[in-house]
């Protein structure tokens, strides 16, 4: 199997794109899609403050380490789940990355703030791990962003997070989240940060050759609390399909971009209050954060770390 752009022996197949590619060819064919993909939905522009949400596995840090190379600067955050040795490993990562790229790396410990990590948290919340985790970190995200002035929150999810989401939303007609799987979601007055996807067309396979071959030190292990979530069945699923028909799921999600209709993503802005603790969005008079942390009796300000890289 030769390089398609240099003839070498190529490192990685590519079937949806019916190529192969060898090491360099494939990191250089890797950013320059991300590029397009930034430029195409205007995802930041030079105007933006960007802040890259940091787990420590292969897409954030695959991500956090593209944008400095395209000349992006961005600034991480790290959510600290509590989950013994995985988030003191997923730490040492996001902090070894900050260190390399010389940005600073923000984080917060759920552990810190509710004194209990999110296993125990979720028992007593009664609620799953993952649904919590989720609501805890798309609040504290956002608000890190707001409070310390970054205009745009950009994530890791890549095409498969995104396609078995999509196709989970569909199987069960989940149509209030339908439409708000774009690749960006605007800002909302000065409440909530411009979301983005840079690597929405890029799948997991990719994403992972991407780390391996640009050296990128991430953390193996997946959350111990995504075992047995239906999206893994979803992603089992599509990699079925796509095995049989190369490209499927570029096509499925291509298909998606074209038919989101902004104004539906939008629907929910109108129906949202503020919170009459924190001053964020809501859908009632208190939102989910405040009224978590004053289950547990604790203020509703955040404290964050701030780690700063030495300049070299
Ligand atoms: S939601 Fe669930 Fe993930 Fe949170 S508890 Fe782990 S698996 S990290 S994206
Ligand atoms: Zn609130």
């Amino acid at each position: 199997m030769k390089c398609r752009v240099c003839g070498k022996q190529a490192n990685i197949r590519l079937p949806q794109y019916n190529t192969a590619l060898c090491k360099d060819d494939f990191i250089g064919f890797f950013e320059k899609r991300v590029l397009a993909t930034i430029n195409k939905y205007g995802l930041m522009g030079a105007e933006d403050k960007t802040l890259v949400a940091i787990s420590g596995g292969k897409d954030s840090l695959s991500l956090w380490h593209l944008l400095g190379r395209l000349g992006i600067p961005a600034d991480g955050i790290y959510i600290d789940l509590g989950i013994k040795d995985y988030s003191a490993i997923s730490f040492d990562k996001a902090r070894s990355a900050a260190d390399m790229l010389r940005r600073k790396l923000y984080s917060f410990s759920i552990s810190d703030a509710f004194a209990k990590g999110i296993k125990d948290l979720s028992a007593i919340m009664k609620r799953p791990a993952c649904s919590l985790c989720g609501m805890i970190k798309r609040y504290v995200m956002n608000r890190a962003c707001i409070e310390h002035g970054y205009s745009v929150l950009a994530t890791g999810h890549n095409l498969d997070d995104e396609a078995s989401a999509l196709l989970g939303n569909l199987l069960h007609w989940k149509e209030e989240y339908l439409w708000k799987k774009g690749v960006a979601l605007e800002a909302e007055g000065g409440h909530l940060a411009k979301k983005v996807k840079p690597l929405f067309l890029c799948s997991e396979k990719e994403t992972a050759a991407y780390a391996v071959m640009s050296g990128i030190d991430y953390v193996y292990d997946e959350c111990p609390y995504s075992k047995g979530a239906k999206t893994l069945t979803y992603k089992a699923l599509l990699n079925r399909v796509e095995e049989g028909s190369p490209a499927t799921k570029l096509a499925f999600m291509k298909g998606y971009l074209k038919r989101t209709r902004q104004d539906e993503a939008d629907g929910e802005k109108g129906q949202k209050s503020l919170c009459s603790g924190c001053g964020y969005p809501s859908f009632g008079e208190e939102c989910t954060f405040c009224r978590l942390v004053d289950r547990f009796g604790i203020g509703r300000s955040l404290s964050f770390r701030i780690y700063s890289p030495e300049p070299s």
